[in-house]
């Protein structure tokens, strides 16, 4: 006899999944036929963490497991390239609430390209996602506080909410609890950022693999290794994923480029080209919101570098 049922995949370990029938937290493993392997063929990973699957247990095998056989669609999903050549894209995670991208001052250094890359294909996908800003304890420096700053100006100029965190003395993490209650949270960021540590710290009974930053190259050790989903106590899950090494522009055309920028597709109407690439066109709005400062000098820059790479990748 076979059974049965819809659940979400909390956990993807290469060939093995783990499913759960959410809200409960009852996990149980699972594979996946080929066939529904070749049925999205651009994609590493066609079934992420967040997916809603419909699956079937065979009942009366020596070991039961749960066969996946369909994937619901998406609300959404959030899609990285590795590389700009490369045409495989890889699902970090689908049907995702909120995106919380951590980011660091120091130890490790977060590069704005970084940051602006990671908002835009998030933007892309649908997700406009919270920028936190871990590890405050560390930031006496007037030098380090002083870039903390800048970077706060820059982020909430754009319209992102940026909040300053630590893991370590507890800055801000009871209001990160609440934001997570009720949702699926996805946390993203560069290795070493401290996004176990924030698991840990909103749930100190879950106990993830943290790791050291590396002395020699202040950077994480890529300690998390695997997607995986964790149901917090005080309500609501978080989706743990291993840190981003660098991120691959996904497939955004020069037009589309600026509407994922939030500052700017509050002026784009204004401009007199329609579509306008913000570049050599006259009467720009957005070149214009540049120079009164309305727009930041590093998010146009980034943008820049953004629509030029592509076009040397199309
Ligand atoms: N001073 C300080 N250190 C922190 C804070 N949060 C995390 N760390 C340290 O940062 C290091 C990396 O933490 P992890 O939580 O493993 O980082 P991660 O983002 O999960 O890293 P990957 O799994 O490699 O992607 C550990 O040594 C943590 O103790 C913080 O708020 N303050
Ligand atoms: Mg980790
Ligand atoms: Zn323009």
């Amino acid at each position: 006899m076979k059974m049965r049922g819809t659940a979400t995949v909390v956990k993807h370990t290469g060939s093995h999944y783990l499913l759960s029938e959410l809200p409960q937290w009852s996990p149980f493993p699972a594979v996946i036929r080929g066939k529904t392997r070749l049925e999205s063929s651009k994609s590493t990973n066609p079934v992420a963490v967040g997916d809603i699957v419909e699956y079937c247990l065979e009942e009366g095998r020596s070991e039961e497991i749960a066969v996946i056989n369909k994937i619901l669609p998406r609300r959404n999903g959030i899609v990285r390239k590795s590389t700009n050549l490369s045409k495989e894209s890889h699902v970090i995670a689908a049907n995702i609430d909120k995106v919380f991208l951590l980011t660091t001052v120091i130890l490790p250094e977060t590069k704005l390209e970084f940051v602006d890359r990671f908002l835009t294909s998030c933007e892309a996908y649908g997700v406009h996602p919270v920028i936190l800003i871990n590890k405050r304890d560390l930031y006496n420096d007037e030098a380090v506080l002083a870039q903390m700053r800048l970077f706060e100006d820059i982020y909430r100029g754009a319209g992102y909410e940026v909040r300053e965190i630590s893991t370590l003395d507890g800055t801000g993490i009871d209001d990160i609890r609440e934001m997570c209650r009720d949702s699926i949270s996805l946390f993203s960021g560069a290795s070493g950022v401290g996004k176990s540590s924030l698991l840990k710290a909103l749930d100190p009974s879950l106990n993830p693999k943290i790791g050291e930053i590396s002395t020699s190259h202040l950077q994480g050790k890529h300690t998390t290794t695997f997607y995986e989903m964790h149901p917090l106590q005080g309500g609501g899950f978080v989706i743990d994923t291993p840190g981003i090494r660098g991120f691959g522009l996904v497939d955004i055309s020069p037009e589309e480029l600026s509407t994922y920028f939030p500052e700017m597709l509050r002026v784009i109407d204004g401009c007199r080209f329609k579509p306008c690439t913000h570049t050599h066109e006259p009467h720009c709005a957005v070149k214009q919101a540049v120079e009164s400062g309305e727009i930041s000098v590093e998010r146009y820059s980034s943008y820049l570098g953004m629509l030029e790479e592509g076009s040397k990748y199309r």
